[in-house]
This record gives C-alpha cells, sequence and structure tokens, in this order.
C-alpha cells in the first residue's frame, strides 16, 4: 500500500466515523425533543419512575449479589458441595474394575487431634464395597471437630482419596448426670464422587477426659456397604466448660496418645498460602537414642491467621517417655530444619540438649510455640539436608515459567514464600537461607 492509499483509506474510515455520529446526534436530539414536548406532568412521573425503579431494585441486585457469594464461602467453609465441579473428575475404583483394589493396610496408624478430640489408632481403614481405603495422602488430611457444648461435639476427617473427597465424621454426646460420653453416629463418604453418606451406629465411650481404649473395632454400616475399622483405638474427649480429672497416682495410665500442638512461622509467607502445607518434627532425649530420636510422619499445618501456622498432632506416649531434655527439631517441605530447645520464645539458634518437658500425665497436650524463630526455606523438594547452589539452580529454572503453567511439584520446588508463582521473590529468600545452609538435624 503506498502513501495516497493508506491518506484515502484513513480519510474513508472518518468520514465513516463522522456519520456514525452524526446519526447517533440526530437519533438524540429526536429523542430528547420527544422527551421535551411531553407534558410537565408525565415528565415527573417518568423520572419518579425511574428514581423509584432504580431505589427499589438496586438493593435487590447487591443483596442477590452478596447472598450468593455469602453462600458459596458458608459452603466452602462447612464443607459443603459448593456447586463448583472438581477440577479433574476421577473415577472411583469401584465402578472402575480395571483398577487394582488396595491391599489391607498394616500399620496405618492415625492420630486425630483437635481441641476436643483426641484419637489415635495403630492401624486404620475404611472397606466400602470390598474395596480398602484410608488415608495414603496425609497432604490431603483435614482435621476438625465443632466445639459444640458441654454435652455435643464431633470429629470430623476429610481427606482425599484417588482424586475423590472422603470424609469420616463422628458425633459424640455426653450425659451431664454421668459425665459419661457416647459416639451416637459415625458416617462416612462413600467413595463416590460426588461423595453420599454412609451411616454407622454408635457406641458407649467412658467418661469424659479419661481414655477410652478398645483392641480392634469394626463398625459396620447400616446398609452393609461400609466397614470401619481400627486397631488400638483410643478416643479422649473434653467437652466445652467441662474441666478433665487428674490421673490417680501410682496408676500406670492406658495407651494413649500425647497431643501436641505447635504454633510455627515461615519466613517470608504471611498469608494462608501454605495452608495443608507438611512439616516433620523430631523429638530428641536422653530418654531416648539421642542419635535417632523419634521422627512423626509428615503432618499438615493448619492456618490460625497472623501469619501463624498450626501443627496439631499425637505420638504414642510409648514413644515419647516424660523427660525434661527434649530438643524439638522442625522440617517444613521446602525448609531447612531448625532446632528449637525452649517451649517457647525462643529467638536463634540453639545447640546442646533442650529444656523441653514432657509431662508425666500422657494425656495433657504440650503447647509449643515456634513462632519467634520462623522456619527458612532453601532445601527444596527433592530435599537432600543442605540449603546449596543445587536448590538455588531449581528456582532459576522455574523463573521463565509463567504462573499458569506451573505444576502443582513446580510449585512444591520452588515457591518458597507460598504465592503461587516462582519469581524473584522466591531467589532472593533462597539467597538469603544460602548464608545458612545445613539443616540443625
Ligand atoms: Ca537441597
Ligand atoms: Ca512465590
Amino acid at each position: 500500500m503506498n502513501k495516497t492509499d493508506s491518506k484515502k483509506t484513513s480519510k474513508k474510515s472518518v468520514s465513516l466515523i463522522n456519520t456514525f455520529f452524526d446519526n447517533l446526534r440526530s437519533k438524540f436530539k429526536k429523542y430528547s425533543s420527544n422527551y421535551k414536548s411531553l407534558p410537565i406532568g408525565t415528565k415527573r412521573l417518568l423520572s419518579l419512575g425511574m428514581v423509584l425503579s432504580l431505589v427499589i431494585f438496586l438493593p435487590f441486585l447487591i443483596l442477590t449479589i452478596v447472598s450468593t457469594t455469602t453462600s458459596f464461602y458458608n459452603r466452602a467453609a462447612t464443607g459443603e458441595p459448593t456447586g463448583e465441579p472438581p477440577a479433574t473428575p476421577t473415577p472411583f475404583p469401584s465402578s472402575s474394575p480395571g483398577l487394582t483394589p488396595k491391599p489391607t493396610p498394616v500399620g496405618n496408624s492415625v492420630g486425630w487431634i483437635t481441641g476436643n478430640v483426641h484419637l489415635s489408632a495403630s492401624n486404620f481403614y475404611l472397606n466400602i464395597d470390598g474395596n480398602n481405603l484410608f488415608i495414603d495422602n496425609n497432604s490431603t488430611l483435614s482435621i476438625h471437630s465443632d466445639p459444640g457444648n458441654s454435652v455435643y461435639t464431633t470429629l470430623e476427617t476429610t481427606w482425599e482419596e484417588n482424586g475423590v473427597e472422603m470424609r469420616l465424621f463422628m458425633y459424640f454426646s455426653r450425659d451431664p448426670s454421668t459425665n459419661r460420653w457416647r459416639v451416637t453416629e459415625i458416617r462416612t463418604y462413600n467413595g463416590s464422587n460426588p461423595g453420599d453418606w454412609l451411616f454407622y451406629p454408635g457406641f458407649e465411650g467412658t467418661d469424659a477426659g479419661s481414655a477410652y481404649y478398645t483392641g480392634n473395632a469394626n463398625y459396620y454400616s447400616n446398609d452393609g456397604r461400609g466397614v470401619v475399622h481400627f486397631e488400638n483405638l483410643t478416643l479422649q474427649l473434653y467437652f466445652a466448660g467441662i474441666s478433665t480429672p487428674t490421673p490417680t497416682p501410682g496408676i500406670t495410665p492406658p495407651p494413649t496418645v500425647r497431643p501436641f500442638e505447635i504454633l510455627l512461622k515461615l519466613k517470608g509467607v504471611d498469608g494462608d498460602g501454605a495452608n495443608l502445607a507438611n512439616a516433620t518434627v523430631k523429638f530428641v532425649s536422653s530418654a531416648l537414642d539421642y542419635t535417632l530420636g523419634y521422627i512423626t510422619p509428615p503432618l499438615p499445618m493448619v492456618y490460625e491467621g497472623n501469619g501463624i501456622y498450626r501443627l496439631p498432632f499425637g505420638v504414642w506416649s510409648e514413644n515419647l517417655p516424660a523427660a525434661n531434655d527434649y530438643s524439638i527439631i522442625i522440617k517444613g517441605e521446602k525448609h531447612l530444619a531448625s532446632k528449637f530447645c525452649l517451649a517457647t520464645g525462643q529467638t536463634e539458634h540453639c545447640s546442646g540438649s533442650g529444656q523441653i518437658s514432657l509431662p508425666v500425665n500422657p494425656i495433657s497436650k504440650v503447647s509449643l510455640d515456634f513462632t519467634k524463630m520462623p522456619l527458612e526455606p532453601g532445601d527444596l523438594y527433592q530435599q537432600d539436608g543442605v540449603a546449596n547452589g543445587n536448590d538455588f539452580k531449581k528456582i532459576i529454572n522455574l523463573l521463565i515459567k509463567p504462573c499458569s503453567t506451573l505444576t502443582d511439584q513446580d510449585k512444591l520446588v520452588g515457591d518458597l514464600d507460598y504465592n503461587g508463582c516462582v519469581n524473584i521473590r522466591d531467589a532472593f529468600l533462597m539467597r538469603q537461607t544460602l548464608e545458612t545452609r545445613y539443616d540443625e538435624y
């Protein structure tokens, strides 16, 4: 196209635009002159009508938008289906005969600890329609209790199994005249996608605050499709406003779990981005083999607010004897291990034996506050116990990828501040840690 042609084209476009606006102007004039020619009464009525319709319908419109959003969040908070389809619906094995059923698990121990309920078992699984199901991916596990009141509480465990949401809920009631509690009902999801409930009868428990212990227990659903299986099941219940009894001196307490609650912060993470990120906890004491200690499986941390994460868990009391010289080492999924010698308030790294006490009474909750020394990111997946140039390279390799194309594994590797992207801030956090280098294991 030469200069003359382009001039012609632009002149043509200008004249087209002018014609369009001329048409618009003349139409507007026509309508406004029609409006002006109306009697004053009609004009007033029209204006009043417009104002009234705005006043009446605007709040309705706002209310509709707000209530839709609120109900979505409420449903999301209670775990009810939000109407959003799962991102990748996966068929469940029972309807896919091609998949191999899982073997019956052995030693799939669980410690589900909330403010109201401590449940532990040396083995746990669900069997529904002949398929064994159990929690084989701790990163999807969520444990929660309805704090309820002096006569009611719940234990609500949710996890993902073969890409399908699974739930096991237990409902508890306490008889105020005897202080004894019972399980009024157990429910599980049935493994379909979306899940539907199976119902199981409850059973008698014991005094609130005392440990209920049973060897192997099978609970069968009312329709016979499901079995909940526990081995060495221990349950302790704490109801709102009910004080717990102290154990009788000289009497060995029954097998139980020591309940723990650790508060943590992650360097570079201010919000809830790291919710359900994993950390392992290592206990070291003269009461254990000093070099080996006791290490938990990866445990999910729960966001509390103000950049603080809570790690609730239980450990069989026989694995952690009472002593006053424990030190505790926390290692996050992309962090260097940090050693803590004080139960609360530690601000700097420590060495030597610790001063953390685990009490003789194994059912007293051990609360530890490690928030004054945030965990440092740097030993990235797959971890080798050192933060070095190899970890830095992993981030550099991911810097070129736009957020939207990052896989879950990419984020596990390189998203140090848990904001969903791998960018210069993650590289900066990594650079800071490189001065520390080694795990404190
Ligand atoms: Ca490393
Ligand atoms: Ca990031």
